[in-house]
């Protein structure tokens, strides 16, 4: 094992007070403050622990917490409860006491930001008759704790002594040779001062004072960025409600399927954005639509809502093709396994789709065969694109590259050159090659079938209208919409030149399939179609059935604007969105998530942790609740040693 600190960091502190009084064997090595010795974080974390297997520790709170196991001596459940307080609550408070008191020369204002918590603390000890944190002998609580303390509380002219119960406490701690001797590396006899030049390189803290001392313009029920606060009452009827069991509800205990539309209900169609098949479904994912929407049809069901969730695995398209070419597999066997692989992922998750299909079963042909999608509203067009001859493929724009037309960058892409970032059209392409086989495509026009979005335009906006502003629709959700119908809507082309999808029913385009982003959505038909045969309640009742679509941000306008008018052509009374719920990317600490980097936490890895879903549910749904754009930060949280 080996630790490595930096001079000056209070959280180095910590962790070598852990190392004196365990006495674990590790080497101990300083380096400077911006190091980064944790490789797949983008920022420097120190304290870190590299421990035999390869893995890193980097939370504070796990280093200690797993010095003491190593040497026997696991933390109680009380001992936990601390080192979260310690995490949550002081820690927050002493970076701004520090920050006020090493930088601010505000030393006479820190015993204010540290009142909360040292009170806190207090009224637990004195309420006790241990001499320690969690019992008679000194745990990993209090070792946190001192050394997290031991800068502030060591500093006569900071006046926080006239705590009873704390100073009685602190007194212990400070008399350890073993704390004593970790302060002096960290501090090197400076006190407060030897932090100067770590507080300087980190942000400042934002106030809490806010936070603990209301009202600060806003409402009771409202704290500083407009989040409700949950009162003791609500938490304890929650609580109650949580050890009773769900199960013991009748609501949702009681669900008989098929599930239709109910006379005097509120009928309410659920579904998640499919996902795709090609792959191991992420965190991201899990939490972009299927989680969100599991947790709005349980809140639903608790209401006694009539509620239909309803979500499966898109099949069809390019990328179906290339995994399977990628796997040596057909298209159908990659669909058969990967679908597998999302439902147990789900199923782990405990997401509770009332059903769970796949877009590529005959009722998806039969809807389209039904002619039932955009009569009168598609146009035919020809469009010139490459085809790999050796191949016997047309080539979709990420499967060429070639010389750049504007700037002769070799490497540029069939949509976009990477160097000069323009835009391209793969026909304009010089030097062309398939990037399967790197012979050089022909040039071959193709006859495709066109959404003619534009005479669908006005139509499209007065039910938008309507919509965005009687529905809950996701503030990205709408400006992403808005933006798109901004330049005004331009033609759609919804054929390929492709084999893995659904068939064009239409004697001239034989050869073709339908552009994935078309199919799709009409999978929710045909999803709920093997459902029940009945499925036309749900689907074609807009009076009667409200209609939630979750997803990623991404897919938004394929809600909002695409597959709306693909259903307002069709003139068939169709069930229309009425709100829509988009959700922010999920980032791995700093970073997106990126499978063929693998960096991110994959479904069946969360599974492989051992940590419950509930869990996973809980972290995810908490980071995605603070609205917009947020990370997994497991690894601070302690959770990196069993990832
Ligand atoms: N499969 C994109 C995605 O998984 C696409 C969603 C279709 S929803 C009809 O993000
Ligand atoms: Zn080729």
């Amino acid at each position: 094992m080996k630790l490595f600190v930096s001079e000056g960091n209070p959280h180095c502190l910590k962790v070598l007070a852990a190392l004196e009084v365990t006495g674990a064997k590790c080497d101990v090595q300083y380096v400077n403050h911006e190091e980064r010795v944790v490789p797949f974080l983008s920022r420097p974390a120190l304290p870190a622990l590299l421990l035999p297997s390869g893995l890193h520790l980097f939370s504070s709170n796990a280093i200690c917490r797993y010095l003491f196991e190593v040497n026997g001596q696991d933390s109680s459940e009380l001992c936990n409860q601390w080192l979260e307080w310690e995490a949550t609550e002081l820690q927050p408070a002493l970076l701004q006491a520090l920050h006020m008191a090493v930088l601010q020369g505000k030393g006479s204002e820190v015993s204010k930001v540290l009142q909360g918590p040292l009170n806190y603390l207090d009224q637990s000890l004195s309420k006790k008759n241990t001499p320690y944190l969690t019992g008679e002998a000194v745990s990993v609580a209090d070792v946190v704790l001192w050394a997290a303390l031991y800068p502030i509380l060591s500093d006569s002219s900071l006046a926080l002594g006239d705590r009873k119960s704390v100073k009685i406490w602190f007194d212990h701690g400070a008399a350890m040779h073993s704390l004593q001797c970790a302060a002096q590396k960290v501090l090197q006899g400076k006190g407060l001062q030897g932090m100067k030049s770590y507080m300087q390189k980190q942000p400042a803290p934002q106030s809490s004072q806010c936070r603990d001392t209301q009202p600060c313009n806003s409402s009771p029920a409202e704290s500083e960025e407009g989040e409700r606060l949950v009162s003791e009452e609500e938490i304890e009827a929650a609580a109650l409600t949580w050890s009773k069991s769900l199960n013991a509800c009748p609501l949702v205990a009681n669900r008989q399927h098929p599930i239709l539309p109910q006379e005097g209900k509120r009928n309410l169609l659920v579904t998640s954005a499919l996902p795709y098949v090609n792959n191991v479904p992420h965190l991201g994912n899990i939490i972009g639509c299927v989680l969100s929407a599991d947790v709005f049809s349980r809140y639903g069901r608790l209401r006694d809502w009539n509620v239909l969730f309803v979500c499966g695995t898109d099949e069809y398209g390019t990328a179906t093709e290339n995994k399977a070419r990628e796997e040596g597999l057909t298209p159908q066997q990659i669909c058969d396994k990967y679908h597998a692989v999302h439902s147990s992922i789900y199923k782990w998750f405990q997401i509770d789709f009332d059903y769970f299909g796949r877009t590529t079963t005959e009722k998806q042909t039969e809807i389209f065969s039904g002619d039932s999608t955009s009569t009168g509203f598609l146009v035919e067009d020809t469009v010139e694109q490459l085809r790999c001859e050796s191949c016997q493929r047309f080539l979709a724009d990420r499967f060429v590259e070639g010389t750049c037309p504007h700037c002769s960058y070799p490497e540029a892409r069939g949509d976009q050159c990477d160097k000069c970032g323009r835009l391209i059209n793969a026909v304009e392409l010089r030097e062309p090659q398939c990037k399967v086989c790197r012979q050089t495509p022909v040039i071959r026009s193709s006859k495709h079938l066109f959404l003619d979005l534009p005479k669908l335009e006005t139509q499209l906006e007065q039910w938008l209208d309507k919509s965005t502003s009687t529905g809950d629709w996701t503030a990205n959700a709408k400006q992403i919409t808005r933006s798109w119908l901004r330049d005004g809507l331009k033609p759609r082309c919804i054929t390929r030149d492709l084999k893995w999808g659904t068939p064009v029913p239409h004697p001239d385009f034989k050869e073709k399939v339908f552009y994935v982003w078309f199919d799709a959505p009409i999978g929710y038909l045909s999803i709920t179609a093997n459902y029940t045969d009945k499925w036309e309640t749900w689907w074609k009742n807009p009076h009667q059935v409200e209609l939630y679509n979750f997803m990623a941000k991404d897919n938004v306008p394929f809600h909002s604007v695409v597959f709306p008018c693909s259903l307002l052509g069709a003139q068939d009374n169709y069930t229309l969105v009425n709100h829509l719920v988009a959700t922010e990317y999920l980032n791995y600490e700093d970073t997106k998530f990126s499978k063929s980097r693998g960096v991110g936490v994959f479904g069946d890895m969360a599974k492989d942790t051992g940590i419950p879903s509930d869990v996973w549910r809980f972290y995810l749904l908490v980071r995605a609740s603070r609205g917009t754009g947020f990370s997994l930060l497991l690894g601070r949280h302690g959770y990196e040693k069993q990832l």
